[in-house]
């Protein structure tokens, strides 16, 4: 039975990469006089590797501008990585990076009707902090049984390291817990760990397929086209009705393979 609700941040909680991150990464090389600057087409290819400070170094590899030595490019990314967070938590304060349409509904809804809710993301704990403490007030945290976030669980997505540390402090198995990601590293990630994943689509990746999740949704509001081969009913919105159903489904499913 589903027991509770593991959400992602960035880009499911709120569309916090391109008019978040990104702007705030491109005011951290401002600061430090480089004229580097990612483009959103630059960004998107670059959110295939996970965790701010290793797009960084990973951007720099190809870069001929970056400095030489790997201890010099581990300081920079550090010292660009800190300016982007503080540069990314005034963006949030500023209210310019809106939680997306039916978070806070669906949340709402979970936590009545009794069902744990747990926060497994390969961002730091500050930008968490940042983002919930500016839409939900600063007890934020007492809403979630598990808060897991980069400096608990370093080994980013696609490893499932954060969804396993967070259905550990649930005490929960991973078929009990339903993932709510954006992103092919995320749902790779959290089906890594076991766990069926519902998808609500965030810009960056509008066009992936996401062939392994139970279910799609452009947002917690639309409906949710379900994955094929698991008779779920079509075209239905996610609320926790729909959840609870389709995980059950799920469960039979994945019990009689
Ligand atoms: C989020 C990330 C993070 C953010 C920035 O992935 O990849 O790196 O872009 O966070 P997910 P930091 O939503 O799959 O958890 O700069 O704090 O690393
Ligand atoms: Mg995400």
């Amino acid at each position: 039975m589903l027991q509770a609700l593991i959400w992602d941040v960035d880009g499911t909680l709120a569309e916090t990469e391109i008019d978040g991150h990104r702007v705030a990464f491109n005011a951290a090389f401002a600061a430090q006089r480089l004229p580097w600057r990612w483009s959103e087409p630059r960004y998107v290819e670059l959110l295939a590797v996970t965790g701010g400070r290793e797009r960084l170094l990973h951007d720099m590899a190809s870069r001929p501008d970056a400095p030489p030595g790997a201890d010099e490019r581990e300081q920079l990314a550090r010292t660009l990585h800190a300016e982007k967070n503080r540069r990314y938590a005034q963006l949030v304060a500023e209210a310019r990076i809106a939680l997306r349409p039916g978070v806070k509904a669906l949340l709402a809804e979970a936590e009545s009707a009794g069902l744990r809710q747990a926060i497994a993301t390969t961002t730091s704990r500050a930008n968490v902090e940042a983002l919930l403490g500016a839409h939900l007030g600063a007890g934020w945290e007492g809403r979630f049984a598990a808060v897991v976030c980069a400096e608990d669980a370093p080994i980013k997505k696609p490893h499932p390291q954060a969804y396993q540390l967070c259905l550990q402090r649930l005490g929960l198995a991973a078929a009990e817990a339903l993932a709510i990601e954006d992103s092919p590293n995320g749902v790779a990630a959290a089906r890594a760990a076991g766990l069926p994943v519902l998808v609500t689509r965030s810009l960056p990746f509008a066009s992936e397929e996401f062939k392994d999740a139970l279910a799609v949704c452009e947002d917690l509001l639309h409906l949710a086209v379900p994955a094929s081969g698991l008779q779920l009913a079509s075209g239905a919105r996610p609320d926790l009705g729909t959840l609870r159903d389709w995980h059950a489904r799920w469960g039979r499913f994945s019990c009689g393979r």
